[in-house]
């Protein structure tokens, strides 16, 4: 096999810019309005974690979870991706994280394709508001995968867009499950934030400025041969 990067698949929040903080928020609003107490700590453990799985642990907090239908907690999902479209409309490219338009033209230079592997159902309007949507070779959202991180089929899906090998790939996530779900898919990986938390990751930086696309290179390479 070939030991040669090829593709960078790139998370959205977290890593591309900080949507976390309009989940946050959003979430936050509707606790307030169920009377579950929702804390920026918990919010740590949603983070790549999709809609419907991040209620049922809100609702899991305050034993709720079996008083409402299916139906009722469609609708409260529903309810809280209205506040948080509401939020994200401010977004405009000044929201990208700092360093990462830098790392994208830097990879571009070296010919190495650019994915999006996001659980988001929102990712193409967060992607058309940063005006990075024509930047990127593809873009997985989670309205074409059956299993959301960390399960790797995310991460598999945008390599076979690319038509690339897994092996020939890093994922960039700034969660535990989508860190978890790039190791799964077998590509290196690295991690944006807590050192203990993204341990399983490859290489770990504590924010976006400190990505550098000639080390990434290096410790893919060197992992790779070893
Ligand atoms: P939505 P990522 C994830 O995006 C977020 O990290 C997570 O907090 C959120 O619940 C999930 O998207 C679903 O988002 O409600 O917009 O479908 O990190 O995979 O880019
Ligand atoms: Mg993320």
């Amino acid at each position: 096999m070939e030991k040669q990067l090829k593709a960078i698949i790139f998370d959205l929040d977290g890593v591309i810019t900080d949507t976390a903080e309009y989940h946050f928020l959003a979430w936050q609003t509707l606790s307030e309005e169920l009377g579950i107490p929702f804390t920026r700590q918990f919010n740590e453990e949603l983070k790549g974690i999709s809609r419907m799985e991040s209620l049922e642990k809100i609702l899991a907090l305050s034993r709720k979870q079996n008083e409402f239908t299916e139906k009722e907690k469609e609708n409260l999902a529903a309810r809280k991706n209205s506040l948080y479209c509401r939020l994200i409309e401010k977004i405009t490219p000044k929201d990208i994280l700092p360093g990462i338009s830098e790392f994208i033209a830097a990879s571009k230079l070296h010919n190495i394709k650019i994915g999006l592997a996001s659980v988001s159902k929102n990712a193409f309007t967060v992607m058309r508001r940063l005006e990075l949507l024509n930047e990127f070779d593809t873009i997985v959202d989670a309205k074409t995968i059956k299993n959301g991180k960390p399960d790797p089929e995310i991460f598999m899906r945008a390599a076979e867009q690319l038509g690339v090998n897994p092996v020939n790939c890093i994922g960039i996530e700034d969660a535990e499950a989508g860190v978890t779900a790039i190791k799964a898919a077998g590509m290196f990986a690295v991690g944006i934030g807590d050192q203990q938390r993204l341990a399983q990751a490859d290489l770990i930086y504590h924010v976006t400025t400190e990505l550098r696309f000639d080390e990434i290179l290096n410790a893919f390479v060197k992992k790779l041969n070893q």
